[in-house]
């Protein structure tokens, strides 16, 4: 029994001896103490031996067992060891090497435009306001003159989120806003993101961004606006611009107007950017219609005020020349490294 012993323990010896990892030395475990080992069946078989012989080849064979047990605990230990040892060695850190530098971003050229164009107007002596994209359809269509029929107003122009609320459609509620809580003077521009249910291509998208600007003082007339927006036209596009206000409509003002800028590219000649023509529309504008001033509870006797409105997309495509306003929305790394 002792030579039985023997053998399997050295045989436990030399086959630990060859493994070379964890899976290995576990297969060896269950092969040398699970249920279907020799030890297991040497005590197995030990019921048919008579009480002496039981108890001195039992303490022989759990000695051999308390053997193998404390071989493979070492065993594990050593590859365990081992597996650590190799992980270091790939994980390692070569501190000497040079970093990988971090791409730099850009700014994006809708924010470039927005921020541009806020600027020439705060130098100009206007605050900024800004206001909820979710509207009550008071602020967004009522308080600005738009009547009951109004094309706007339609479900399928404008984004419902119950019958009172939507998406603005414009950023003149901000403005409203302003009226509602403000004294004149008033003197601000309100930039900001703007909803309608268009289909997207190459010049609309349901999402767009808009500056719209309001002035309102006792005595503010037509050449309050026209000078602003000249003096602004020429300090986005050059001091050379000219600026045509052609006759136009809006509910919330009257008199409206559009407002053309002398092309930037050909200065008036005609080309490609301007169609030929010589002139880029840029802004619509008016005097602040009555019925809006009411609004803000104001005498309409004595005050009076000019508003404006420009797509911010719009100038944007002009200034860099961007064909397809789906472009500013892809957040394709191609298209905004350019603006660097
Ligand atoms: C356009 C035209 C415009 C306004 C917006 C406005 C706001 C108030 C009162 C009166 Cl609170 N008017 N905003 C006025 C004229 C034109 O936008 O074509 N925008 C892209």
């Amino acid at each position: 029994m002792q030579d039985q012993l023997n053998k399997i323990l050295e045989q436990a010896k030399s086959q630990l001896e060859t493994a070379t990892d964890r899976a290995q030395a576990e297969e060896l475990r269950v092969k040398l103490l699970g249920k279907k080992g020799e030890l297991t069946q040497i005590l197995k078989g030990m019921g048919k031996l008579s009480p002496e012989e039981r108890k001195s080849t039992g303490q022989m064979v759990n000695g051999v067992k308390g053997q193998i047990e404390s071989l493979l605990e070492n065993k594990f230990e050593e590859l365990k060891a081992k597996a650590k040892e190799a992980q270091f060695k790939v994980e390692r850190i070569d501190v000497t090497e040079p970093g990988v530098r971090p791409k730099l971003g850009a700014r994006h050229p809708l924010t470039v435009t927005m921020e541009e164009i806020s600027k020439v107007f705060m130098n100009m002596g206007f605050s900024i306001v800004e206001g909820p994209e979710v509207e009550t359809v008071f602020n967004n269509f009522d308080a600005l003159n738009a009547s009951p029929d109004h094309p706007a107003r339609d479900m399928t122009d404008t984004f419902y989120i119950t019958e009172d609320v939507l998406l603005r459609t414009q950023t003149s509620p901000v403005q409203v806003r302003t009226l509602l809580k403000q004294k004149p003077p008033i003197k601000v521009i309100s930039p900001g993101r703007c909803f309608r249910c268009d289909t997207p291509d190459a010049t609309h998208s349901p999402m767009f961004h808009q500056i719209e600007g309001l002035v309102v003082d006792e005595g503010i007339t037509m050449a309050d606006l026209k000078g602003t927006l000249d003096s602004f036209a020429k300090q986005l596009f050059g001091p050379e611009t000219k600026t045509k206000f052609r006759p136009h409509h809006f509910p919330f003002t009257e008199p409206s107007a559009e407002v053309d800028v002398s092309c930037f590219k050909c200065g008036g000649k005609g080309c490609r950017v301007c169609k030929g023509s010589g002139w880029i529309e840029i802004l619509g504008c008016g005097m602040v219609h009555p019925n809006v001033l009411k609004v803000g509870g104001l005498d309409t006797e004595k005050y009076t005020g000019f508003a404006f409105g420009l797509g911010v997309e719009r100038v944007a495509m002009l200034k860099y020349g961007v064909d397809d306003i789906r472009l500013f929305y892809e957040n394709d790394m191609r298209f905004i490294e350019q603006f660097k």
